[in-house]
């Protein structure tokens, strides 16, 4: 990633505004500056290589000869339309500062240094013109700061030349004021709860920064202050993660639900809670109402989600859009133009990219999934239609489905069209030519757009989703589905023809570059998928002839867009399917193993997240990682019913909302104090208060060790991992929202609903076998029986027995049983005669189905009057 990957407009508009102040210096000059006053720059002798230097609208920013430099296009009509500079730079109310620095510009031209607010109204605290040749220059002016502000940008303009300029600075240099006060986060209560609440019957876990070392009380206070429970703390030392000394409390045993709980210990009260079963289902609609308000292609209507989220549909081919309507390749990529409208946009840019699309909507595909195999999923009620404010709710398909199309069809468009050189792989991705400033409303985004050229992991995540497409659509729209699964079938055969066209790591101006060295994870869950929806030989042949399908893909660090033999492996536990019964319970077995991992890490982090504690741990976009770890333990807990493992998923949750050393919920709207100014170019509040904060439900990147953007770097230089992240919307390496993060946290929020009060796991009292008496001739459809035995110790008295498809399939009758269907679910009522199954009786009944091709195994789950029967 080079630092230049994107700027704010600001330059441009503190130019344009503030420059009756040409000449020399702007401010009061002649200032006396002590000679041992501090600095107030990082790195001004580029000795660090760059950061936490920025450039906008130049080539890299590198170090030659241990100066900092960069090439400046020729012909840029104003000085502002390229800088280089450094964010974050504090002054003093009436403090003498010396700005100075070297410069050489080659061939020539003037530059201009500027001290200025990097927001609106972009007030200018000094200016200093340049006339800057090939032979080095020093340039030093004074002034005394009007007023305090502790985070100003210095930034060198270096646009306006008619010839390309090369443009190089050293010993650049502020001095004056006051010693940099290290960055203090405000961190609150030093007792650390999940802000938003606990489930009654889930663990509840606490963390409080202490220096005591010995155990101390604890107390649970009601909302009325009245002491609820109480008992002792545990050391725990000092936390890596943190560098805090630390101790943990566990409240678990209480389970009252209530409203303004808080914990008291070591003199300190946390934020307030709630013990609910009910915390977790707006939560759910939250995280999956972000992915319509990041939709490309459609006015954002304000009727369904407020009137400060309402937008002009983005990138439809109205003026200045340049896009998305017909897009031209990079030159020389492709001579043909797609029409790639629609889909999300990734993040906070405006780039749409295949790879990290496909994440997204697997996630949001199997969070619907789930319900028809999961016993705590409740038959879908809380992902149905009409669950979300989409403008698609009404239409009897589940809004969730509603929602992932709207990336499908996106990700369909970017097939490379057949007759053409790669027909059937995927265009890696489509972005601006040049990245954009913060805020901007996609409709005003002036850019060109390209699409840059295919690849081979964008191909597998396009056959890998269209597969997923193909079983899902299958009994909501035939049509649909069966364009999803050819697609899906094309873009396989089109990545084993080109197994090897990788995105260049360097393809990063304008949007990012998502590049993988290694896609033979890819090609797993691709044939994983595509084996689940069809049941074909040739895809299960290359799926178990991966090394992933042995090998270890849960790792330490999580799963994520680049990693994403997971998918396969979870869907192949989940989603039923022929392999053979040894290789199944091999599979779930290294899921459950997984989990077991994942919960000796949590045990050793005293905030206990399932992520190790070390900076390698904290990267770029680790929360979405950490709800993806979550999601293992979750989905062991699925297959196992193992509460042990619900536990976990618990205090994944605990850590993102608000059990954390930063005491921040990182998603906006949800907990006492919360992110609001993840990086945006939609929800650019901080710099534009007409704009909005991100919606409710928008997961911050979270903690990064890496921080890769200068902001943060500047900021947070040398934090224990847990402390390297700031809720401020230039700190994109800490502090984007993207699509992958929030489609874990989708799934981890309707998992957790589905809990309600995560009650004890009742046993199973019933067994259910499900028989196939094959396909009738011509293969239009199969008969089947479903027998059920009570396993329990009393009368069944009126049953319905509940089943989903994996495809298209539909009971055309039945017998023994009233039986309906909705989508892929079954629900089989007893006729009069057979509603009593007493304790080791079996009742029976059977139904003909027609089948629209593709895989029809045994239903993975089979519920009497809701509780799972085992299966045999
Ligand atoms: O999430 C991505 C992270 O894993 C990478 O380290 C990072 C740098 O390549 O890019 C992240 O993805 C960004 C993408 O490149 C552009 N849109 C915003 C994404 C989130 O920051």
């Amino acid at each position: 990633m080079t630092p230049s990957r994107r700027r704010r407009r600001l330059a441009a508009l503190a130019a344009a505004t503030a420059l009756a102040l040409t000449g020399t210096t702007a401010g009061v000059a002649h200032a006396e500056v002590p000679p041992d006053a501090p600095e107030q720059l990082k790195n001004g002798d580029f000795g660090a290589g760059v950061s936490p230097w920025f450039s906008y609208g130049t080539g890299t920013l590198g170090v030659t000869d241990g100066r900092g430099c960069a090439t400046v296009p020729g012909g840029l009509a104003n000085l502002w339309d390229a800088g280089i500079g450094q964010d974050a730079v504090p002054l003093t109310a009436g403090a003498e500062y010396e700005l100075s620095f070297d410069i050489t510009a080659t061939p020539g031209t003037t530059v201009r240094a500027v001290l200025q607010i990097p927001a609106a109204p972009y007030t200018q605290y000094a200016a200093v013109d340049a006339a800057a040749t090939a032979t080095s220059r020093h340039v030093s002016t004074t002034f005394t700061a009007s007023e305090d502000n502790p985070s100003t940008q210095l930034i060198f303009q270096v646009g306006g030349a008619a010839a390309e300029q090369t443009i190089c600075l050293d010993n650049v240099s502020l001095r004056g004021g006051e010693p940099a006060a290290p960055y203090e986060p405000d961190t609150g209560p030093r007792v650390r709860v999940n802000q938003v609440g606990y489930l009654p019957g889930g663990p509840k876990n606490a963390t409080v920064v202490t220096d005591a070392t010995a155990p101390f009380d604890w107390q649970l206070r009601s909302a009325a202050g009245a002491v609820v429970a109480s008992g002792r703390s545990t050391p725990r030392g000092v936390d890596a993660a943190s560098g805090q000394n630390v101790q943990t409390v566990d409240f678990s045993a209480y389970r009252t639900p209530g409203t303004g709980y808080t914990l008291v210990a070591d003199g300190e009260t946390s934020h307030p809670f709630d013990i609910s079963g009910t915390l977790y289902d707006k939560l759910r609609s939250d995280a999956l109402q972000f992915f319509y308000i990041q939709r490309s292609g459609i006015a954002i209507d304000g009727d369904l989600v407020g009137e400060e989220y309402a937008r002009r549909a983005g990138h439809l081919g109205v003026a200045p859009n340049q896009g998305d309507t017909s897009v031209p390749c990079q030159p020389g990529v492709c001579d043909y133009s797609l029409d790639v409208r629609g889909g999300w946009y990734d993040a906070g840019d405006h780039g749409k990219y295949v790879v990290n699309g496909g994440i997204a909507t697997y996630q949001l595909l199997n969070t619907f999934e789930r319900t028809k195999t999961a016993a705590t999923a409740d038959g879908g009620a809380g992902l149905a239609d009409s669950t979300l404010r989409v403008p698609e709710r009404g239409n009897a398909v589940p809004d969730i489905l509603d929602e992932a199309r709207w990336e499908l069809e996106f990700l369909l468009r970017m097939q490379v069209p057949a007759g053409k050189p790669l027909a059937g792989m995927a265009h890696h991705k489509i972005h601006d030519k040049n990245w954009t400033g913060l805020p901007l409303d996609p409709a005003d985004d002036p850019q060109p757009r390209e699409l840059h050229p295919p690849s081979t992991a964008a191909t597998l995540n396009l056959a890998a989703v269209a597969a997923q497409c193909a079983r899902l659509f299958a009994p909501y729209d035939a049509a649909f589905a069966t364009r999803c699964g050819t697609a899906a079938k094309t873009a396989y055969a089109a990545a084993k023809a080109h197994p090897a066209i990788l995105a260049s790591p360097n393809d990063a101006t304008g949007g990012g570059a998502y590049d993988d060295t290694d896609v033979s994870d890819e090609f797993y869950w691709a044939a994983a998928e595509l084996y689940l929806s069809t049941g074909e030989a040739t895809y299960r042949t290359d799926l178990t002839a991966s090394r992933h399908h042995t090998g270890a893909v849960f790792g330490d660090q999580g799963f994520g867009w680049q990693g994403v033999a997971a998918l396969g492996r979870l869907d192949l536990a989940t989603v039923p399917n022929g392999l053979p019964t040894a290789d199944r319970d091999r599979v779930r077995a290294s899921v459950t193993a997984a989990a077991d991992r994942y919960l000796e890490i949590l045990r050793g982090q005293a905030y206990g997240l399932p992520m190790p504690g070390d900076a390698n741990s904290y990267f770029w976009g680790a929360n979405g990682n950490i709800a993806n770890n979550a999601i293992v333990l979750a989905t062991a807990f699925d297959l196992t019913r193992d509460a042990k493992y619900r536990n976990g998923a618990v205090q994944a949750a605990d850590y993102l909302l608000g059990r954390n050393a930063l005491n921040i919920s990182y998603v906006t709207g949800w907990g006492e104090h919360h992110a609001r100014n993840q990086h945006s170019r939609m929800f650019g509040n901080q710099f534009d208060p007409t704009l909005p904060n991100p919606p409710a439900g928008s997961l911050a990147g979270g903690a990064n060790a890496g921080l890769q953007d200068p902001f943060s770097a500047n900021l947070l230089a040398g934090c224990a991992p847990q402390f390297c992240y700031v809720d401020d919307i230039n700190s994109y390496s800490t502090n984007e929202v993207a699509i992958n993060w929030n489609s874990a946290l989708a799934w981890l929020a309707s998992f957790l609903a589905d809990q309600d009060d995560a009650a004890a796991v009742p046993a199973s009292t019933c067994a259910a076998t499900y028989t196939n008496y094959g396909a009738w001739q011509g293969g239009t459809g199969f008969t089947a029986q479903v027998a059920v035995r009570n396993t329990g110790t009393t009368a069944i008295n009126g049953w319905t027995t509940r089943f989903a498809f994996t495809g298209g399939q539909q009971v055309r009758e039945a017998w023994l049983a009233k039986v309906t269907q909705a989508g892929a679910t079954v629900s089989a009522k007893n006729e009069s005669h057979n509603a009593r199954i007493n304790p080791g009786a079996t009742v029976t009944f059977g139904f003909n189905a027609t089948t629209t091709g593709g895989a029809n195994p045994a239903p993975g789950l089979i519920t009497v009057n809701g509780s799972p029967c085992t299966l045999s």
